[in-house]
C-alpha cells in the first residue's frame, strides 16, 4: 500500500485503512466490531474504577469482575457480529461455538490483560488473535491477523492483517484514526522489559540479562504485557521477555491468548518471537491454557537471547 502522507493520516480511519490495504470484507469488519468492542470495555473500566475510589474495599473482587464482565462484553458482541465460528478466552475454560458453525473466523482473547494495574491508573489492554476455521486444531503460523487495544492515557488499536502492523488512536468523536502507519522495528533497540524474580531465574537466562545491562540497555518494565509491548513497538525496538523460572519451566504467559497475537504483530513490524529456542508462532499449543517463556521484540536481541538460551553463552 502506498505511504500515507502525515497530513492526510488525521482523515484516515481505522475502515478506510483495511479497505485501502485491501483486506477481505469480512475480516474488515471483525477487526472493525473488536474496535468497537474496546470503546464499551474502556466504560466498563472507568465505571469500575470509580467504584473502587469510592471505598468500597473489595479490591481482588473487583478486579475478577471487571475481567469477567470485559469477557461477556467482547462475547456477546462477536456472537451478533455474525462472523464469528468459535470464541476462546482466558476467562473460559473451553472453546465456545458463537456463530452457527460455518463462519470464516474464530477468536481468541485475553479481554482484559493486567486487570490488577487498574487501582494504580497504569495502562491496560485486550489481546485478541484471529484465526480461519475452527479453533480445535491452531497448527503452525494458522493466525491471520492479530490485534490489540491500550487503555491508557490514550486508547490506542494496533492491528495486522499480515499487511504490516498499523497503530490507530481513539480520538473525541470516537474513530479511530491512524497515527503509526507500517511501524518497522529496528534491527536492534535500547529498552529491555523483564518478568520474573531474579532469584527464580535460570543462569542461561541470568547471564543474558548481564549482558544486556552490560550493553546498556534500560530497564522498562509496566507490569502490563499490552503497554510493555506497546512501548518496543512504538519506540521501534528492544526487547520483552517473561522466561521459564525454577519453579515454572514454562514461564507465566499464555501462549494462545497472550504470546501468539503479539508474536504475530511485532513479525508484521520486523521483529522476532521465541521460547528461547522455538519461534512462538510455530509451537503448536497442547492446551489451551498452555503457558510458554517469551523473548520477543526486535532481531538482534531475540537472536542474542536464543544463543544464551541455547548455546549458554
Ligand atoms: P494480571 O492480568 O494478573 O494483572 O497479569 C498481567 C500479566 O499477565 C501480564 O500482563 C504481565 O506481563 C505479567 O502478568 C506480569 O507478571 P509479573 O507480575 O510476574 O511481573
Amino acid at each position: 500500500m502506498e505511504n500515507i502522507s502525515d497530513a492526510t493520516k488525521l482523515f484516515v480511519d481505522l475502515r478506510r485503512h483495511m479497505w485501502m490495504a485491501g483486506i477481505e470484507m469480512e475480516l474488515r469488519r471483525l477487526i472493525w466490531q473488536i474496535g468497537v468492542t474496546g470503546k464499551y470495555i474502556s466504560a466498563k473500566i472507568h465505571e469500575s474504577n470509580r467504584k473502587l475510589a469510592g471505598f468500597e474495599n473489595i479490591y481482588g473482587e473487583e478486579q475478577l469482575a471487571l475481567d469477567r464482565s470485559s469477557d461477556d462484553i467482547l462475547r456477546n458482541q462477536l456472537k451478533f457480529s455474525g462472523f464469528v465460528r468459535e470464541y476462546a478466552s482466558e476467562e473460559l475454560p473451553d472453546i465456545v461455538q458463537i456463530g452457527r458453525g460455518d463462519e470464516q473466523y474464530s477468536i481468541t482473547a485475553d479481554p482484559l490483560d493486567g486487570s490488577s494495574l487498574v487501582d494504580t491508573n497504569l495502562a491496560i489492554g485486550t489481546i485478541i488473535g484471529i484465526y480461519k476455521g475452527p479453533l480445535c486444531d491452531i497448527g503452525e503460523n494458522d493466525i491471520v491477523a492479530a490485534m490489540y487495544i491500550t487503555y491508557g492515557p490514550l486508547i490506542t488499536l494496533v492491528y495486522s492483517a499480515g499487511k504490516g502492523t498499523h497503530e490507530f488512536v481513539l480520538n473525541r468523536e470516537g474513530e479511530y484514526v491512524l497515527s503509526e502507519e507500517d511501524i518497522t522495528l529496528s534491527e536492534k533497540g535500547s529498552i529491555y522489559s523483564l518478568g520474573g524474580l531474579r532469584k527464580d531465574w535460570l543462569p542461561e537466562h541470568r547471564k543474558y540479562v548481564e549482558f544486556l545491562e552490560d550493553e546498556g540497555y534500560k530497564l522498562r518494565y509496566s507490569g502490563g504485557f499490552v503497554p510493555d509491548i506497546n512501548q518496543i513497538l512504538i519506540k521501534r525496538g528492544g526487547i520483552f521477555m517473561y522466561p521459564a523460572l525454577k519453579e515454572s519451566a514454562v514461564g507465566k504467559l499464555r501462549l494462545i491468548f497472550e504470546l501468539k497475537p503479539m508474536a504475530f504483530l511485532i513479525k508484521q513490524a520486523g521483529g522476532m518471537a521465541t521460547d528461547g529456542k522455538k519461534d512462538i508462532l510455530k509451537i503448536k499449543p497442547e492446551s489451551l491454557d498452555q503457558r510458554s517463556p517469551i523473548y520477543i521484540g526486535s532481531r538482534y536481541e531475540v537472536e542474542k537471547a536464543r544463543e544464551f538460551l541455547t548455546k549458554g553463552r
